[in-house]
Formats: structure tokens, sequence, C-alpha cells
């Protein structure tokens, strides 16, 4: 009698972890998010400068293109940098290759924008700033 309660339990302790093994593989996946739909940033960067704050988002949508969002919230007092727009410098790391300065699209006052392919796939640094002071963030562009 003994036994045959062991063998039932048994049964059910298999029955369950057959079953938790069958429901893994057949629920449907969880989203996954990546950086190519353009939705989410492939790289991100955030800057507390002198006259205000800057905020740049790259993303790498593939096939060297590349999209760069920009925005600068001066500070109420910010005088050097009222009416400017950030200098841009797109260089590759670790290779002996020129930079470049991409054309600036002004989204609104303070809104940037970049659209650009990008010369080479590979691992990419941006440079986003106002003189002396800038942010700066790495980003692979496949
Ligand atoms: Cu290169």
């Amino acid at each position: 009698m003994k036994t045959r309660v062991l063998a039932i339990l048994v049964a059910l302790g298999v029955l369950g972890f057959v079953g938790a093994f069958v429901w893994t593989a057949m629920r449907p996946p969880a989203a996954v998010q990546t950086a190519s739909d353009g939705n989410v940033p492939t790289a991100s960067v955030s800057e507390t400068l002198s006259d205000g704050r800057l905020d740049v988002q790259v993303y790498a949508t593939g096939n060297r293109d590349v999209r760069m969002d920009i925005q600068f919230m001066p500070d109420a007092d910010a005088l050097e940098t009222v009416g400017m727009s950030p200098d841009v410098n797109f260089a590759m790391v670790e290779m002996h290759m020129d930079g470049f300065t991409p054309p600036l699209e002004l989204a609104e006052a303070g809104v940037w924008r970049v659209n650009l392919k990008l010369p080479m796939a590979g691992l990419w640094i941006v440079n986003v700033g106002f003189g002396e002071e800038f942010a700066e963030v790495q980003f692979d562009a496949p």
C-alpha cells in the first residue's frame, strides 16, 4: 500500500516536472527589444555642462545608418551657449581615420537631429558639445 502511494507521488512529481518544461517551450516568447528598431537608443549620454544640461541619444539602425538626437537645456543664467549649435564630431575608435562633422538639423529650440550613413561599420565615438565642454559616447554601428 505504501509503495503504491509513493509511486503515485513520484508520478505526480514527474508530471509536474515535465509540465513545467512543456509550458516553458510552448509559451509565447517575451518581447525582445533591439536597438536596431529605432526606438531604443543604441547608446546615450547625459552631461551637465557649465551652461546647462546636454542629452544625446544615438540610434544605430543598421546598414551603417545612424540617427542622433541632441537636446540642450540651458540654465536660466546661461550666457555662452545661447543661440549656439553644438559641435558634433564622429570618429572611429582605435582607427587612424579622419573624423567628420555631420550636418545638424534644428528640430526646435535646443533640439537637433542628425541623420547619416557612416563610411564604415564598427565602433564609433561621437563628441557633442560647446567649445571645451562636451559629452562623449561610444556605439557599435552594424
Ligand atoms: Cu574605419
